[in-house]
């Protein structure tokens, strides 16, 4: 751990109980920051008041929990839920925030980070991508699966990096003030690993040995890469397709969270993945059929359990 000094008296709020809002729940718990979960189940809140505490693996660590209408300031605000519910979340405690709040935005895909900003260009509002592993266990218990690296950055203005200052006692946490490159970069593996691990029910490490699903990847990449290229988004130095290869080796034997999604019959990201890549791509002129065909195959998939 990092022998950097922590402001102990600082605050976080963490909207999001997933993996990812737990396990920073600990992380921020472990340097002494105080943290408070922002449930928006009653149920949930009173089953975690009855003991506050959250665990990763067999470690437990004090956080307290509130509802969204609680009356307290926010100062520091963690946003870990689905893409999809970025902004509900962001719109039910917004009244709580004061003139220095800072909010880090912290989830799979594209399209709340601008839409947020666009919408409050007075807000302090970061942005981050991680390539920690984790699943929950149950209610406010984590897993945490590989030890992965963090990267953030301001969305408002590239330079600043107050928030990075809080947060950079934090292992393996990096200051990118261009960020917006870097969750393209989380993206581009999105669009290509998400939807066929899903369509084709199989683990990350499994679409690569099946000849079809790897010819659907290729094509997937190869678009991701002309839409990028058209808004002058540098992606990897390596061709998108080597890049996913590597990710797919590295996280062959778990499931993807789009796979994980269908199959428990939740609402997938896949609006703010691929129908994030294909609406950049409308708005180019650029035809981009095999995402199109991923889009329509999960939406397909997600009305089949719908009904
Ligand atoms: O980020 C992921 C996800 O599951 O959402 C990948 C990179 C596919 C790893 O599982």
């Amino acid at each position: 751990m990092s022998t950097e000094k922590v402001d102990t008296k600082m605050h976080w709020h963490i909207l999001g109980a997933g993996s990812i809002g737990l396990l920073w729940a600990a992380k921020l718990s472990l340097v002494g920051y105080r943290v408070t979960l922002i449930l928006r189940n009653q149920d949930k809140l009173e089953q975690l008041l009855r003991e506050p505490t959250i665990r990763r693996g067999g470690e437990h660590f004090p956080v307290n929990a509130e509802l969204p209408g609680s009356a307290s300031i926010i100062s520091n605000l963690l946003i870990t839920t689905k893409a999809y519910d970025v902004e509900s979340a962001f719109e039910s405690v917004k009244i709580r925030f004061s003139p220095n709040t800072k909010v880090l935005l912290l989830h799979n895909g594209l399209g709340p980070q601008q839409r947020l900003l666009e919408l409050h260009p007075e807000l302090e509002l970061w942005a981050g991508s991680t390539t920690d592993g984790a699943y929950r266990m149950s209610d406010f218990h984590v897993v945490q699966a590989g030890e992965g690296e963090i990267w953030i950055g301001s969305l408002s203005c590239s330079q600043q990096d107050s928030l990075y200052q809080y947060l950079k006692c934090l292992p393996a946490l990096h200051h990118q003030p261009l960020i917006i490159p870097r969750l393209w970069q989380k993206l581009a593996i999105n669009c290509a690993i998400n939807p066929l691990t899903a369509i084709y029910n199989c683990k990350n490490g499994e679409v690569l040995s099946n000849s079809e699903c790897f010819r659907q990847m290729r094509l997937v990449c190869e678009e991701v890469e002309q839409v990028a290229m058209a808004q002058k988004i540098p992606l990897f130095e390596t061709p998108l397709i080597n890049k996913v290869i590597e990710v797919a080796t590295v996280t062959a034997t778990n499931y993807s969270s789009m796979q994980q999604d269908v199959v428990h019959q939740r609402q997938t990201e896949i609006e703010f993945i691929n129908g994030f890549l294909c609406e950049q791509a409308r708005q180019q002129g650029i035809a981009t059929p095999a995402n199109d065909a991923m889009l329509d195959q999960i939406r397909q998939v997600s009305l089949i359990s719908d009904q």
